[in-house]
């Protein structure tokens, strides 16, 4: 794993509010982590989390990808791979904190012939407001301008607000609201299988329909700064832990939200 990040790297996602690693992942790495991924899911069937909360239907959503959230939740090999402290010192690097919880992580598969990904920002939609808040995203199948790879307006992340807009069936949305961003142009992120990106909670980001008949699958982990705070929504939080919580209470519930790293206890993993 290619996880030694230069200062260039850690100064252009703060310039750009993302970054694209080539080669992040070995080849026995990357066979690794398809295995995973997909046994992972087919083990889900159509729970999108592993309680049932959510399950998949044939909406236009459920055709943007198949999404799958907390594998690392129920299954021993995504475990290890979520938890790996490698992740998250690059997480913490990036970022600019001191250390890093797992928020979610999430299989991000778009299907043959799948839907476009709208432009949208992920943080609005946490249980925390953090400018630092980022996500990893690592390419299991080339991802080609023909099969949906990620595209990012770059700084978009210095400008943006909480207010969450969504995911609809119209792409651009988002620029209604974001009038200056609709002015700018958007940078494609093409990524062979292995490579990866990080991208800032906050960055404009979207993918367009995937146009071949082969499968664009990607693995994704959110990470909350570790010290961020409750704002009130639930998002993937269970239920009994949201009737807990109050606006303001430390997000530190080491089974939810693993410290995956921090500068002060270096790989130290917590077990849930
Ligand atoms: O994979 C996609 O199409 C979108 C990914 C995304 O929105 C994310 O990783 O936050
Ligand atoms: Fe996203």
């Amino acid at each position: 794993m290619n996880s030694d990040l230069t200062p260039e790297q850690i100064s252009a996602y703060q310039e750009n509010g993302y970054i694209v690693i080539e080669n992040f992942l070995t080849p026995e790495e990357l066979d690794f982590w398809r295995k995973s991924v997909d046994e992972a899911v087919a083990q889900r069937a159509d729970r999108k989390l592993a309680d049932g909360r959510m399950r998949e239907g044939d909406s236009y959503y459920d055709k943007v990808f198949i999404q799958r959230i907390n594998l690392w939740n129920d299954h021993e090999g995504m475990r290890k791979l979520m938890l790996d402290p490698r992740l998250g010192k690059m997480a913490t690097q990036l970022a600019g904190v001191d250390g890093i919880r797992i928020w979610h992580d999430q299989a991000l598969i778009k299907q043959p012939w799948g839907n476009p990904t709208g432009w949208h920002l992920d943080n609005p939609y946490w249980s925390f407001s953090s400018r630092q808040s980022i996500s990893i995203w690592v390419a299991l199948d080339d991802a080609t301008l023909e099969n949906g790879c990620l595209y990012f307006i770059p700084g978009s992340y210095k400008t943006a607000t909480w207010d969450n807009v969504g995911i609809g069936k119209n792409i651009g949305d988002l620029f209604k609201h974001y009038t200056e961003w609709g002015k700018m142009k958007a940078v494609s992120a093409p990524m062979k299988a292995g490579s990866c990106s990080f991208h800032n909670g906050l960055t404009a980001h979207g993918a367009l329909a995937n146009m071949t008949p082969g499968f664009r699958r990607a693995m994704t982990c959110a990470y909350m700064p570790d010290g961020s705070t409750f704002n009130g929504q639930q998002n993937i939080l269970p239920p009994d832990e949201f009737a807990k919580l109050k606006i303001g209470d430390v997000l530190e519930n080491d089974v939810l939200n693993p410290l995956i790293y921090h500068v002060s206890k270096p790989y130290v993993t917590a077990e849930a």
